[in-house]
C-alpha cells in the first residue's frame, strides 16, 4: 500500500505495518498519506479486527519525523498536525478495533498513535515517552488529550512536562499497555487476541467500541442512551438471532462461522 505501508489481509484479521525502519519508522507526511489511504482500502464487509505494527525489531514508531518538521512555519506546522490528527482520529473511530503491537520506541509521535488504537501490548523492550517539550513543541498528534485519558492526568503531567521516558514494566503498571511479551511472542499474542475479538458478532463489537468512544465524550445520562441505542440497534440482525438462537439450541459451533459484515 505505498512505499512506508504493508498491508496483509489473513481472513478476518489485518496487519499494517509502518515500514520505514532506516528512519526507526518515524512519521512523516508520506507515511501519513499513506496509513489514510490504506485505512480507506480496508475491505470493512470481511475484516474485523486490526492490528497496527512497526517494522523492524527496534521500533514501533520513533516520532513524528524531526527532519520533515525542523522547518516548518507556523502556519506547515498546524497543517501537518492536522494531517496527523485526522489520521489518528480515522484509527480512533474506525469501525472495528484496532491492536496496537509496539515493538520497541513508542515515543512522540508513536506514543501518540498507539493511543488512538483501542488496545495496546507491547514487546520487552518497548519504550514510550512524549520527549517533545525537550525538542521546544508540545504533543501534536492527540498527547496532551490522550495520554491524560489513558494513565490519568497526574501521570501524564509527569510524562510530558519531565520528557522522561519509561519502559514496558512501567507502561504495564501505570495501564498503558495491557500486557507485555518477548519480542518473539508479540505478533502472535497480537492475532490471537485479534482471532478472539474476529469470533464474536461484529455488530455488536462494533456498537461495544462506538458506545465507549462516543460515552466517553458527555455525561453518563446522556452515556447510557448512547449505550441504549446501540443495545437497541444489534436486535433484528442476523448477529443477534443466531448469537442467542444457538445458546438456545445449545449449538457453539454455528455462532463460529464467519460471514461477511453486510450479511450479518
Ligand atoms: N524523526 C526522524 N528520524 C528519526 C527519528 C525521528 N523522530 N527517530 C529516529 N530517526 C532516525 C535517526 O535520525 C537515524 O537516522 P540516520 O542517522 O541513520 O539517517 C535513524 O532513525 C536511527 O536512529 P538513531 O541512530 O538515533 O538510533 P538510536 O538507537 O541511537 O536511538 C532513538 C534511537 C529512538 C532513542 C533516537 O533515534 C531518538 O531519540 N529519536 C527521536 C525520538 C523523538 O524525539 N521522537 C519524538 C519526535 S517529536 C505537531 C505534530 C506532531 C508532533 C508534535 C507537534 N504539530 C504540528 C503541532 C509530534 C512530535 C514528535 O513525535
Amino acid at each position: 500500500m505505498g512505499e512506508f505501508i504493508l498491508y496483509e489481509a489473513d481472513g478476518a484479521v489485518a496487519t499494517i505495518t509502518i515500514n520505514r525502519p532506516k528512519a526507526l519508522n518515524a512519521l512523516n507526511s508520506q507515511v501519513l498519506d499513506e496509513l489514510d489511504a490504506t485505512l480507506d482500502a480496508v475491505d470493512l464487509d470481511i475484516v474485523r479486527c486490526l492490528i497496527l505494527t512497526g517494522a523492524g525489531d527496534k521500533s514501533f514508531v520513533a516520532g513524528a519525523d524531526i527532519g520533515e518538521m525542523s522547518t516548518l512555519t507556523k502556519a506547515e506546522g498546524e497543517a501537518f498536525g492536522k494531517k496527523g490528527n485526522d489520521v489518528f482520529r480515522k484509527l480512533e473511530t474506525f469501525p472495528i478495533p484496532v491492536i496496537a503491537a509496539i515493538n520497541g520506541f513508542a515515543l512522540g509521535g508513536g506514543c501518540e498513535i498507539s493511543m488512538s488504537c483501542d488496545i495496546r501490548i507491547c514487546s520487552d523492550n518497548a519504550v514510550f515517552g512524549q520527549p517533545e517539550v525537550g525538542l521546544g513543541i508540545t504533543p501534536g498528534f492527540g498527547g496532551t488529550q490522550r495520554l491524560a485519558r489513558t494513565v490519568g492526568v497526574g501521570m501524564a503531567k509527569q510524562m510530558i512536562y519531565s520528557a522522561r521516558n519509561i519502559k514496558a514494566d512501567e507502561a504495564y503498571r501505570i495501564g498503558l499497555v495491557n500486557a507485555v511479551y518477548t519480542a518473539e511472542e508479540l505478533m502472535p499474542a497480537a492475532k490471537k487476541l485479534a482471532d478472539t475479538i474476529a469470533k464474536n458478532a461484529p455488530i455488536a463489537v462494533r456498537n461495544c467500541k462506538k458506545a465507549i468512544n462516543d460515552g466517553l465524550q458527555v455525561d453518563m445520562d446522556k452515556a447510557i442512551v448512547i449505550e441504549e441505542q446501540l443495545f437497541g440497534d444489534c436486535f433484528e440482525t442476523e448477529d443477534q438471532k443466531a448469537g442467542m438462537g444457538n445458546f438456545l439450541e445449545k449449538d457453539k459451533e454455528k455462532k463460529l462461522k464467519v460471514v461477511p459484515f453486510k450479511n450479518c
